[in-house]
C-alpha cells in the first residue's frame, strides 16, 4: 500500500556541521530537517507576516489559484492581482485558494537580502532565492523542480507539510514525459486511474517557523499549507554532472518542445503524455510483481 508517513529525519541545523551534513545528506541525497538552521540571521526573528505588510504592501502581487490551473501546464499566467498587504491579510482571514509563487520579493526590496545569508553547511549556491506564500488548505501539486537543484525550504510563519518521493519512484507516479508534473494527487489517491501508485514510498515533514526542510535533487514534492504563511527556498547546484546537465536541459530544450508542441497539438499533446506516463507505470509495476517476495520489499531495486 502506498506509503507516505515515514518521517523525515530532524537534526539541530544551529550546530550541524558541513562535513556532517555533507556527508550524511548532501552526498547521499537524502532529505532532513535543518531544524534553526536560520536562527543565527536577522530573518529568522525580523520576518513576519507584519514586517511584509509594513515594508512592502503596497506593491502589486500576481497570484495563481490551484483550482484554475491547467494540468498540462507550468504555471504561468497569473489569475488574479491586488495589493500585497491586500494579499496578506486575506490568507490569514478568509479561505481562498490564490497562491504567490516564485516571489522574487528581493527585486522589490533588495534590502532584504542583508536580511540573511547562505548556510555554511555546503557550497555552490545559486543566489536567487525565491519566497512562496499561501493560505490554510492550499497544496502546490506534486511536481519536481525543472532545474533539478537541491532545494532548502526555510519556513517562517505558518506551518507547511511537505511530502517527498526520491526520484526512482517517478514511474510510480505517472511521471508525465517532457515536465516535471505528476497528475497522481496523494492525498485523494485514485487507485482504479493510477494502479501503480499503491506501490510508492514517500516521506513527510511538518515545518514549523525555522525549519529549514533539504530536498535533494529531483525530489518529487507535495505541498500543503496547514496554516497560512509563508517561507523561502533557496538552492544548490545538483549534486553531479549528469544532473547538472539534465537540469540546464529540463531547462531550455524540453520545456521550450513541451511548450511548441502543446501549443501545436493542444489536448492531443497532452493526451500523449499521459498514455507514456501510464505504459511506464505499468512496467515498473509488472517489475514490482515479478520480483521474488524474498528479494526485499523496496520498489527501489526494480526502479532504480
Ligand atoms: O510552498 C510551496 O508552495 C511550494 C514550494 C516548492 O514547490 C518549491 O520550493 O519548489
Amino acid at each position: 500500500m502506498m506509503d507516505i508517513n515515514t518521517p523525515i529525519p530532524i537534526v539541530d541545523g544551529s550546530t550541524i556541521t558541513r562535513k556532517t551534513f555533507e556527508s550524511q545528506y548532501l552526498n547521499p541525497q537524502k532529505p532532513v530537517v535543518l531544524r534553526g538552521l536560520w536562527k543565527q540571521y536577522p530573518a529568522y526573528e525580523k520576518w513576519t507576516m507584519d514586517y511584509f505588510r509594513q515594508s512592502m504592501g503596497d506593491i502589486e502581487v500576481s497570484l495563481f489559484s490551484s483550482k484554475q490551473a491547467n494540468p498540462s501546464e507550468t504555471l504561468a499566467v497569473a489569475h488574479a492581482k491586488m495589493k500585497f498587504n491586500e494579499y496578506l491579510d486575506l490568507i490569514e482571514r478568509d479561505p481562498t485558494d490564490l497562491r504567490l509563487f516564485l516571489f522574487p520579493v528581493f527585486k522589490h526590496k533588495p534590502d532584504l537580502l542583508k536580511d540573511f545569508g547562505y548556510p555554511n553547511i555546503t557550497g555552490r549556491y545559486l543566489k536567487i532565492p525565491f519566497m512562496f506564500f499561501g493560505p490554510k488548505h492550499s497544496v502546490t501539486r506534486m511536481h519536481m523542480d525543472i532545474d533539478l537543484s537541491n532545494v532548502f525550504l526555510t519556513q517562517f510563519t505558518g506551518k507547511r507539510r511537505v511530502v517527498l518521493f526520491a526520484p526512482n519512484q517517478s514511474s510510480l507516479l505517472y511521471r508525465l514525459p517532457f515536465n516535471v508534473h505528476s497528475t497522481v494527487d496523494i492525498d485523494k489517491p485514485d487507485f482504479e486511474t493510477y494502479p501503480a501508485m499503491r506501490y510508492a514510498k514517500g516521506c513527510t515533514a511538518v515545518l514549523e517557523h525555522g525549519d529549514t526542510l533539504f530536498m535533494p535533487s529531483g525530489y518529487w514534492h507535495h505541498v500543503e499549507y496547514v496554516e497560512g504563511g509563508f517561507g523561502l527556498s533557496v538552492r544548490t547546484l545538483g549534486h553531479n554532472l549528469p544532473t547538472i546537465l539534465r537540469g540546464a536541459y529540463n531547462v531550455t530544450i524540453q520545456r521550450k518542445l513541451d511548450d511548441l508542441l502543446r501549443w501545436a497539438q493542444g489536448d492531443k499533446w497532452f493526451a500523449y503524455k499521459k498514455k507514456v506516463a501510464n505504459r511506464r507505470a505499468e512496467a515498473a509495476l509488472k517489475a514490482l510483481q515479478n520480483q521474488p517476495p524474498t528479494a526485499g520489499n523496496t520498489t527501489q531495486t526494480a526502479l532504480g
